[in-house]
């Protein structure tokens, strides 16, 4: 399956930058995304290449005009019939993993990125456009929210990460954080590495890994753990495990805080 992002937006460089190189630019060499940038400057008529105007009824900001966007969006719909519009805004439905999957199902997007203080509504109101936001800040611009789609998308889509592809990709899945990560040297600043990463038995690392990504999530994100989910079987197992733990790896995996009172229940 290849992924078609287009974007709407009068700053191309910003997205052409971001990913002519990384994990996005290798995947764009090897044909598995296409990336096509629509200016809507390019759709105006007059001298100055007017694309926004000062809003009715007064306020800061500029609005984006909607014949330029419509353009934009009729040019963006030839080259691809079955994209879908998404207008990243903070009064959109907030971006999750969950979302992210569903949208790598189809992921034929156009992007429209707005400046100043948007676009004109009647805009929306006549494409129809689905509106996203990144989360609960706001940008200057809609380009580093479609950027973040841009990212969060590819990455769902098989061949574009390394060999680890679906292993990497499914890390969010099932509400956990990952353990944290060690390289070389052994000793750095008089701190070691946890003794069963050194163990060289990668069945036992995995499960190690495991119980630790539990309870960092537990530690530092509660409100995305599932441990409700956890049989009483296994939250003993939980709770043996982490006071099995050296007091030295507890503060390296930032679980000196966490009480295994925590863990009862
Ligand atoms: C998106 C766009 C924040 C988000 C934006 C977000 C651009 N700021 N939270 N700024 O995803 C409409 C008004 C587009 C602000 C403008």
């Amino acid at each position: 399956m290849k992924a078609h992002f287009q974007v709407i937006t009068l700053f191309p460089l910003m997205i052409e930058t971001l990913f002519g190189e990384g994990v996005v630019g290798q995947a764009r060499k090897k044909g598995l995304i296409d990336l096509s940038l629509i200016n809507p400057r390019e759709f105006t008529e007059d001298v100055h290449k007017t694309v926004d105007d000062r809003p009715f009824g007064g306020g800061d900001g500029m609005i984006g005009m909607a014949e330029p966007l419509w353009q934009a969006w009729q040019k963006a719909r030839a080259q691809d019939s079955e994209t879908e519009l998404i207008y990243l805004s903070p009064q959109g439905e907030t971006l999750t993993d969950t979302l992210v999957k569903e949208l790598a199902l189809r992921p034929r997007l156009t992007l429209l990125c707005g400046r100043y203080g948007g676009v004109d509504q009647r805009l929306i109101e006549k494409t129809g456009a689905r509106e996203i936001s990144i989360g609960d800040y706001v940008l200057s611009g809609g380009e580093i929210g479609a950027a973040v789609l841009i990212d969060t998308i590819s990455r769902q889509i098989p061949g574009v990460l390394g060999h680890a592809d679906s292993a990497v990709r499914e890390s969010f899945a099932g509400g956990l954080l990952e353990a944290p990560q060690f390289t070389r040297p052994r000793e750095w600043q008089g701190l070691s590495v946890p003794e069963m990463l050194m163990s060289g038995n990668h069945a036992k690392i995995e499960e190690w890994r495991r119980w630790v990504s539990i309870l960092v999530t537990l530690a530092k994100r509660p409100d995305l753990s599932k441990l409700e989910e956890l049989s009483r079987k296994e939250r003993q197992k939980l709770r043996q495990f982490f006071e099995g733990l050296s007091g030295q790896d507890k503060v390296l995996l930032g679980l000196e805080d966490l009480a295994s009172e925590e863990l009862d229940g």
